[in-house]
């Protein structure tokens, strides 16, 4: 079983994720992971901590001679900014951040909770998926994600290659495939910034080249549209997840939803065995599993909860009306979360993949890959 666990605090020393259950004979490109984490610094509307941080990871256990050892990968991002020892208290709790809930749950303050909370946290979390999707690359398995909305804009995907797709993205200060629309966005987030308000969007993340059957119908938590889901959901401040058509899906008949199934003969040698979708409104799965098709992955982000013209709160020790509480933050991290979404939903990808091919070397899996492919052919 492929799965990981963070630590860390976000002014601690660093930030770490256990990856436990990672095959054995991959040669991990570290720079790879790094790209990963500089991205997810970036995209327009960040705020002053990612001026301090230059995230990289490195690897404290797991490897050796940058090979996977089949042993537990620890993987540990430094924090710069490293300042927790000498961070006091904060008694007026942020409305729509742990704050709150964090502390009374606790019986303790809010520093003790919004240290956890912060979305600084997602570094390790962009570490363990970086570092997943090298092993998806082995079998031609592809991820990306880019920004569709930013607040009100509504910017859309759009037809491509990944690696077409990629380029456009990489082109767009926030990360989105209309690069011609960037103005029009980096106003408004400077506008909305300038008010002292924080503004969400919708990321959208595309898996192309997977194989028929990752996932089960047979078990509520190993289906894995609902462990993408999990996985998205428990991303800072995600507030709904939609796979394929999602909310769209109840608004149309039977017919408009679901995609025919054809099968080209010549095509029997392809991952998809041969059978083909005109259409992908399912988002690549039926039942909890893979039908061959690209998995498409949306999910919504609200607005950043800390405000620099914060809303009206509570004073946790008098009990009398103050505004909430006010250090930095980004006015957008939009961009940032379509890094954190593509990279969560890369390792529940991976981790289907370890289930369904075992997780003991990149070696077995490969044949074991093949195997299942000529067996389904025969059939
Ligand atoms: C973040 C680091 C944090 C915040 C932000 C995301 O750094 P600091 O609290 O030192 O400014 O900028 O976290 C939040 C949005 C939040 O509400 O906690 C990061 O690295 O992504």
């Amino acid at each position: 079983m492929l799965r990981y666990w963070t630590a860390g605090e976000s002014h601690g020393p660093a930030l770490v994720a256990l990856v436990d259950g990672f095959p054995a004979g991959l040669a991990v490109d570290k720079a790879g992971i790094d790209a990963e984490l500089v991205r997810r610094q970036g995209g327009y509307g960040r705020g002053g901590r990612q001026r301090i941080e230059t995230d990289a990871v490195t690897f404290l256990s797991g490897l050796w001679h940058g090979v996977t050892l089949g042993s537990p990968l620890a993987l540990e991002v430094v924090n710069k900014d490293a300042k927790l020892e000498r961070l006091e208290e904060v008694e007026r709790p942020r409305p729509g951040h742990a704050d709150l809930p964090g502390a009374i749950k606790h019986l303790g303050g809010v520093r003790a909770v919004l240290e956890r909370a912060s979305a600084r946290e997602t570094a390790a979390r962009v570490a363990a998926g970086a570092l997943a999707r090298q092993l998806l690359a082995v079998f031609g398995i592809e991820v990306a994600g880019w920004v569709t909305e930013l607040g009100p804009v509504r910017l859309g995907d759009r037809g491509g290659t990944l690696a077409e797709l990629r380029t456009i993205r990489d082109s767009s200060a926030i990360y989105s495939l209309h690069p011609q629309r960037d103005p029009e966005v980096t106003d408004l987030i400077d506008r909305v910034g300038k008010e002292g308000d924080t503004l969400g969007g919708v990321v959208e993340v595309r898996v192309d080249g997977l194989p028929i059957g990752l996932g089960t119908h047979a078990q509520w938590d190993r289906k894995l549209d609902g462990r993408i889901a999990q996985a998205v959901m428990a991303v800072q401040a995600i507030k709904g997840v939609e796979i394929g058509l999602g909310f769209e899906a109840a608004r149309r008949r039977g017919s408009q939803v679901h995609d025919a199934i054809h099968y080209e003969a010549g095509e029997r040698g392809s991952a998809t065995l041969g059978f083909a979708r005109p259409t992908n409104n399912a988002g690549g799965l039926e039942a909890g599993m893979t039908n061959g098709q690209p998995l498409v992955v949306r999910a919504a982000m609200k607005p950043i909860s800390t405000l620099r013209k914060p809303l009206e709160s509570v004073n946790l020790r008098t009990k009398e009306p103050e505004e909430a509480a006010y250090e930095r933050s980004d006015v957008c991290a939009v961009s940032a979360a379509s890094v954190i979404v593509e990279n969560v939903v890369a390792f529940e990808v991976a981790a289907a993949l370890v289930d369904k091919f075992g997780g003991d070397s990149v070696e077995e899996m490969q044949a074991r890959w093949r195997l299942y492919h000529d067996m389904a052919r025969a059939r």
